[in-house]
């Protein structure tokens, strides 16, 4: 029942993953470990040569529960490297420089809840007090976590931080990947909405000593982005751009882990649907966000 042009439920996305790694020798499919309820987090790896690690790319998708679009398009990322269905020679030239690894559901318990009970929810779905579930996984990260930066200590509220940083087994998981794989130059961590290619720090509107190759390379992507289908995405720092909010993934990834090209990317739109997106977006945005991707990743090659 799988179909890259539609919101799939979470056990046909991994079904989905399975089938394609059986399908292709150049993918593999793996674990993080398992959510909450029992959900596993699965990725997939995708090299022309499985035997030797070549510095490499990560994206995912779905840590906010109500964010289906972000998951829409990490699949369509995975089935353009895959299958190259329009024997795009971009492609290929990427996978001669890179690995790529994608996520596309980190937070399958909110992913499925928001399916069968509220579209609007966003949190994990970890029962923390009587009556309130659910942590957000995106203040709940170690590195400067602060749940009065842009977060809360209200288990009720949508952006609870969590007691303490790591208190949730999806965030463990993630941090376990992101800094025990140490060919990863890139991170994406896909969201929606508002159209920001962003950066670090979330914590703080210090820029990182980098900042310039980020933002670069960040235009790169934006531009292609423009070019697609005519949307405009903002490009800059975390705080600046958006707003402050400590403990998020992007800033684990490259402050604890060293992922130096690490991003939170907010696909379209700009508000009219906001996080209800229409299946008639799921190829636009997986066409516009690719562009940016491979522009993003073309121009990387250089800037490594
Ligand atoms: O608030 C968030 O977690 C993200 N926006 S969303 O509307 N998708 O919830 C932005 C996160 C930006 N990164 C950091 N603040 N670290
Ligand atoms: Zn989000």
């Amino acid at each position: 029942t799988f179909s890259i042009g539609a919101f799939n439920d979470h056990a046909s996305i991994n079904a989905y993953l399975d089938s394609l790694a059986s399908a292709n020798p150049h993918v593999t499919v793996h674990t993080m470990g398992n959510s909450y309820e029992g959900r596993a987090i699965k990725y997939v790896k995708i090299s022309n040569n499985l035997g030797v690690n070549k510095k490499a790319i990560y994206a995912d998708g779905g840590i906010h529960a109500r964010e289906w679009l972000a998951v829409t398009t990490v699949l369509y990322f995975i089935d353009q490297i895959a299958n190259n269905p329009s024997r795009d020679r971009t492609i290929d030239a990427l996978l001669g420089k890179f690995d790529f690894y994608f996520a596309p559901v980190v937070n399958p318990d909110g992913y499925e809840y928001s399916r069968s009970h509220d579209r609007m929810w966003r949190k994990n779905r970890r029962p923390v007090i009587s009556g309130c579930n659910g942590v957000d996984l995106n203040r709940n990260f170690a590195y400067h976590w602060n749940p009065d930066n842009g977060g809360s200590r209200n288990p009720c509220e949508e952006v609870h931080a969590g007691t303490h940083a790591t208190s949730e087994i999806e965030t463990k998981h993630l941090q376990n990947f992101l800094c025990s794989h140490s060919n990863l130059i890139a991170y994406l961590n896909v969201h929606t909405y508002g159209q920001y290619w962003i950066y670090p720090w979330g914590y703080t509107p210090i820029l990182p000593t980098d900042y310039r190759d980020l933002d670069h390379l960040g235009r790169s992507a934006a531009t292609a982005i423009r070019h697609t289908h005519g949307r405009t995405f903002t490009v800059g720092e975390d705080t600046r751009v958006l707003y402050a909010a400590a403990g998020g993934a992007d800033d684990y990834a490259k402050g604890a882990c060293g992922v130096k090209y690490s991003y939170t990317v907010e696909l379209r739109d700009t508000g009219l649907h906001g996080f209800v997106a229409p299946t008639s977006y799921i190829i636009p945005a997986g066409e516009e966000t690719f562009a940016g991707f491979k522009a993003f990743a073309t121009e990387l090659v250089h800037y490594e």
